[in-house]
């Protein structure tokens, strides 16, 4: 008689819970604006993992903070109530369903992470070394593992390069990137033009060779979601096709010094008759008419363009000391 008023069924609620977590958690993973803009081709493979990441995140702070406040509420101390509580000793199934499933996660989450990595070219850097001059880098494998390790004749390169797709041609535009203490330089070995800041043209296959020249530095180019150690005596590298005409921050990300957050550049992405303009103007100030005034300049004078544009005229000697130009 007691039980006579009708109830919504536990595992109604449950499925109703469900099925809402799940819509809300999907909605934010899509619409979170967490990231800035995507300026690459490499940017998409990025964010849609950084995406899923999001809607599990968003799931599970749901569902952890929902039984946290739902406990507060229903189990909160009720005046004249002296009773215990009762006494939980474990649940062998609860444990190992809380434990298959984040187990299950991290194991899916890693395996999407490598395929990303390997789209982006992370396996396959020195691949297409051999269009650029350099002997072709003999990958050997080490006992016992079933991945290239060891390039044999002391060529390793680490970065994001080729993927298989792209691999198989050589990059549209090569830069050597020289990282140090504390700016970036900018070397176009096609035209000789050396510079402060990155210009690349839209749609084109843009190649970095990363080197520093005095202790590590990363190479950071957020809103194209690739990021490089830059290492003294070890070249890596970077490759990207830029989708979108803009200016864009360059951040050296490893703590290299004092003036560490000072070291910033930028990369302009310009349209292919902009960027043919860019070149030409450049190459005619860098002609070899204008050498010989170059040469009378000293290291400090020559660099102080460099340093005045990032604001860092203080630094100016120190940049000197460690450049060789
Ligand atoms: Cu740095």
């Amino acid at each position: 008689m007691a039980n006579e008023k009708e109830t919504i069924p536990g595992t109604l609620i449950t499925l109703v819970i469900g099925i809402t977590v799940t819509a809300v958690s999907i909605w934010y993973g899509q619409n979170n604006n967490l990231l800035p803009e995507q300026v690459s081709q490499q940017a998409p493979l990025v964010d849609d993992l950084f995406n899923i990441m999001v809607v599990i995140g968003t799931a599970l702070f749901l569902v952890v903070e929902g039984a946290i406040v739902f406990t507060l509420i229903k189990f909160r101390h009720r005046p004249g109530d002296e009773t215990d509580s009762q006494p939980v000793t474990g649940n062998f199934s609860l444990e190992i369903f809380w434990t298959a499933i984040p187990a299950f996660i991290v194991i899916g989450l890693g395996i999407y992470s490598v395929q990303v990595y390997n789209q982006m070219g992370g396996f396959d850097t020195g691949g297409n070394m051999a269009h650029h001059g350099h002997a072709p880098v003999q990958v050997a494998s080490l006992p016992g593992s079933n991945g290239p390790l060891l390039a044999q004749g002391g060529d390793i390169t680490y970065g994001l390069g080729a993927n298989a797709e792209m691999g198989v041609r050589p990059a549209d535009l090569t830069v050597d990137v020289a990282g140090m203490q504390y700016a970036w330089i900018f070397t176009y070995p096609d035209s000789g033009i050396i510079s402060g800041e990155l210009h690349v043209p839209i749609g084109q296959d843009v190649k970095l060779n990363l080197e520093a020249k005095d202790v590590l530095h990363a190479f950071w180019l957020p809103q194209f979601r690739i990021k490089q150690d830059v290492i003294p005596g070890q070249q890596t590298q970077l490759r990207f096709v830029a989708t979108k005409t803009g200016t864009y921050p360059i951040v050296c990300a490893e703590l290299c010094g004092s003036y560490h957050g000072g070291m910033r550049s930028q990369i302009i992405v310009h349209s292919p008759e902009d960027y043919q303009a860019w070149l030409e103007a450049n190459t005619v100030a860098q002609a070899p008419g204008s050498e010989q005034t170059l040469a009378t300049l000293t290291d400090s004078d020559r660099l102080a363009a460099f340093t005045h544009e990032f604001g860092m005229d203080h630094v100016g000697p120190t940049i000197a000391a460690h450049t060789h130009l």
